[in-house]
């Protein structure tokens, strides 16, 4: 295949409500969607989880927008591929910025599946035909907030319970949640709000028996995380200092984690991944596929990493409804008693409803 044209569009989505973490209030989601096109007019969508502003990890908007323009993009028109994992070589002499190369990756890993016509789950060996999904509820104003959200979502059948966590809103919430809705599923997400200091107040949430803690420590630590990982026996998971199949292995080694979240964005692409999962499974370290609060495309890509054989543990890619009053694709993605269902149309599977995407574009550009 030979992609022949790309067109990169910014686009700006209200959430429903506003998303509260450790690191910051996402009340609209600006985000880049890339289409790449061939040679015979087939088209393959990804989309750059990168956010605004560089709060959860370095990346943002513009400066996607400026690796793409400037590097990825020139990097990929009009060169031959026969599959998308050449983008890892392809890519590799530019550092890190892993969001701006998943996203061009994604889509061509779109387009190489419509082209095959497979399915991307398919495409990328997922066996499964149905994933089991969770929910991620952000920080709340007070306790009885937390409680409403959680009981929302049980009614809406999710699987697992994730909730944000900082100082002076963590142990208080896990307790109460407890309290009211006894053993669910239930996990805490910290973004890095804790430091080794607070190692004693963190040992307070052994005794409520969490499947994991995402996060406690510093973004780029692993070495921190393995002295607490020694003292907590709550397993410990990784979301943020995991950007490669090596970061995997040391923080593995040095018992940093017992789990990893791997966010398709954060690790570069799909191909990458995989490599992780690979690694993870080969270690007996489970994984499951985290969020960016993504719009359908990207749902739909973490849909399909979702249904490789290591993702032993609910995700966070949660209906299209979570967070929006309209998706940019159709059929949205639904959950149903707790399971998406992986669709087996090629590609992503969901089609782009163009008006939609017309009605949230703020500017797009096409690169030939
Ligand atoms: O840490 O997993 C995270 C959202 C934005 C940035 C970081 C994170 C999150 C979420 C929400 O937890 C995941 C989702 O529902 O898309
Ligand atoms: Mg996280």
């Amino acid at each position: 295949m030979m992609i022949q044209r790309v067109v990169l569009r910014h686009l700006s989505m209200n959430l429903k409500s506003p998303f509260v973490t450790s690191f910051g209030t996402t009340t609209e989601r600006e985000f880049l969607l890339i289409e790449v096109h061939d040679q015979d007019g087939i088209i393959g969508y990804g989309e750059s989880t990168a956010m605004r502003d560089p709060l959860y990890n370095e990346e943002t908007l513009k400066g996607n927008h400026h690796l793409l323009r400037d590097y990825l993009i020139p990097l990929v028109l009009g060169r031959p591929f026969s599959h998308p994992d050449e983008c890892i070589r392809l890519f590799a002499p530019i550092r890190r910025n892993m969001m701006a190369k998943a996203a061009i990756e994604c889509a061509i890993w779109d387009l190489y599946a419509k082209r095959k016509n497979l399915s991307l789950s398919r495409a990328i060996g997922g066996k499964a035909e149905k994933i089991p999904v969770g929910v991620s509820i952000g920080i709340q104003e007070d306790v009885t907030a937390m409680l409403k959200q959680v009981e929302h979502f049980l009614s809406e059948g999710y699987q697992r319970f994730k909730v944000k966590v900082k100082p002076g809103f963590d142990v208080d919430v896990i307790a109460a949640i407890r309290q009211t809705f006894g053993d669910i599923p239930l996990m805490a997400d910290a973004n890095s709000a804790y430091t080794l200091r607070d190692a004693e107040h963190l040992k307070q949430l052994d005794p409520y028996n969490l499947m994991m803690i995402e996060q406690p420590l510093g973004h780029d630590d692993i070495v921190d995380h393995a002295v607490l990982q020694r003292q907590l026996a709550t397993p410990i998971c990784l979301d943020e200092s995991i950007h490669t199949v090596d970061d995997a292995r040391k923080a593995i080694d040095l018992g940093s984690c017992r789990i990893i979240n791997i966010k398709v964005g954060r690790v570069g692409g799909l191909s990458l991944s995989k490599q992780i999962h690979d690694l993870c499974q080969a270690r007996n370290i489970p994984v499951w596929c985290g969020g960016m609060l993504e719009s359908g495309v990207g749902r739909a890509h973490n849909v399909a990493v979702t249904t490789l054989p290591g993702f032993t543990l609910p995700g966070d890619t949660s209906g299209s409804n979570r967070y929006w009053q309209q998706d940019i694709i159709e059929p949205e993605v639904i959950v149903e008693n707790g399971y998406i269902r992986v669709p087996s149309r090629p590609g992503i599977g969901y089609e782009v409803n163009q008006n939609r995407l017309d009605a949230v574009t703020q500017a797009s550009e096409t690169y030939k």
